[in-house]
């Protein structure tokens, strides 16, 4: 047996954006804990927690072996006091008990339950299950009015939270990519989000679309929206500008032409022969099997960025999340500039900083590149 002097403690960068995180996890156990206690936080409207536990958790994530004693944790950066706990009840246990009992709780199944339906946040689950509403029975039994987006998450709801394949993701490209030519035969589509950081599946299909032609993309939106809408592809789909960030940008920041700036969120209906295999939707009393409808739902997010803010949005739309929020910790504690996925601009100099490519906007934050499969935090 080895003795607690000659475990040599990890070593790891405090910030996730100056670590290589790959998919390879040696401490799912421990990380799967803590992220459901950060799921826990955010459900419950409490981020800061939320935070802590999600970058806790990405520290795990970023280690070269599996965790086996406490010893070994010894001056890695952000383990709180309460992650800690976690995962000594873990190492010595097998369990923590506070992570089975919030698994166990009403509420947080319900939270989950409720916030799983597409348009429902977490603040209207809380809502309705301060009046009683625990589950999709409940919820259609209560009469409450339900906006459009979560009229059209609860109708296909099952379909939702099956995860979305590689290969539908795929399909779904080569349509998009269809779409995208014969609205505007110049413009580029890119596949971010996790499949970009080669997750195998996902919760959703996230695409970037921008034109060579500064301006060019202006009007491309609704073009391609029409174009999908007059195929039958679409079972919803809201188009707004993105105002996500805002407040984040950099202080005395002119209006730029953010406004053009555009995000679709949407329902895709993928038919079984799109992706060559057959839909994945698992056959259940409220919806027809998959075989009977032979299509199945699949969430999908268009954004679609001018030129000059491309690198800005491929890298914001990219990941992880908790990877872009560090980024822009970095980006502001560190290096004194606010980085959004439209720009990057340096506070003391009083001005925005130009990047045709990751590779330089992470030169101009003094960063080491890490490509998009190490961005997995
Ligand atoms: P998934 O879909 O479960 O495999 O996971 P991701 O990593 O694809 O996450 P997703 O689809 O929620 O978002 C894709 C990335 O886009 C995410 O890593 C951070 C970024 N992102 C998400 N929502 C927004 C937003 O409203 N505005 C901006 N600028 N970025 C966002
Ligand atoms: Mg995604």
């Amino acid at each position: 047996a080895v003795n607690d002097s000659e475990v040599t403690p990890f070593s790891v960068p405090s910030y996730a954006c100056q670590r290589r995180s790959t998919l390879k996890n040696h401490n799912a156990v421990l990380t799967d804990s803590l992220s459901l206690l950060a799921e826990n936080a955010e459900l419950s409207d409490e981020d800061g927690r939320g935070v802590a536990f999600r970058r806790a958790a990405a520290v795990l994530k970023a280690l070269p072996s599996a965790v086996t004693k406490m010893s070994q944790l010894k001056g890695l950066p952000c383990l709180g006091e309460h992650s800690l706990r976690v995962i000594k009840d873990i190492l010595e246990n097998g369990a923590s008990s506070e992570v089975e009992s919030t698994k166990e709780s009403e509420r947080f199944k319900a939270l989950k339950v409720l916030t799983g339906i597409f348009g429902v946040g977490s603040k209207t689950a809380d809502r309705w299950i301060r009046e009683g509403i625990h589950n999709l029975q409940q919820l259609r039994d209560s009469g409450q009015t339900l906006n459009r987006a979560q009229q059209a998450g609860l109708e296909h709801y099952d379909d939702i939270k099956q995860p979305v394949s590689l290969a539908e993701a795929e399909a779904i490209r080569g349509i998009v990519g269809r779409a995208v030519a014969s609205v505007s035969p110049e413009a580029q589509i890119v596949l971010t989000g996790g499949f970009r950081r080669g997750k195998l599946t996902g919760h959703d299909v996230d695409f970037l679309i921008t034109h060579p032609e500064e301006g060019s993309e202006v009007g491309l939106m609704p073009k391609l929206v029409s174009w999908l809408e007059s195929q039958g592809l679409l079972l919803y789909q809201k188009t707004t500008r993105n105002s996500y960030l805002e407040g984040s940008e950099g202080p005395g920041r002119p209006p730029s032409n953010i406004d053009r700036f555009e995000r679709c969120l949407s329902i895709f209906k993928l038919s079984a022969g799109q992706t060559g295999r057959g839909v994945q939707s698992e056959e259940t009393a409220a919806s027809p099997s998959a075989a009977e409808r032979r299509w199945r739902a699949v969430r999908v997010d268009l954004v679609v960025s001018p030129i000059s803010q491309f690198a800005f949005a491929l890298l914001g739309w990219t990941g992880s999340k908790l990877f872009e929020r560090e980024l822009r910790r970095w980006a502001g504690h560190e290096k004194g500039m606010s980085l959004s996925s439209h720009a990057l601009y340096d506070n003391k100099q009083g001005r925005y900083i130009r990047a045709s490519s990751e590779e330089e906007i992470f030169a101009h934050l003094g960063l080491e590149f890490i490509p998009p499969t190490e961005r997995n935090a």
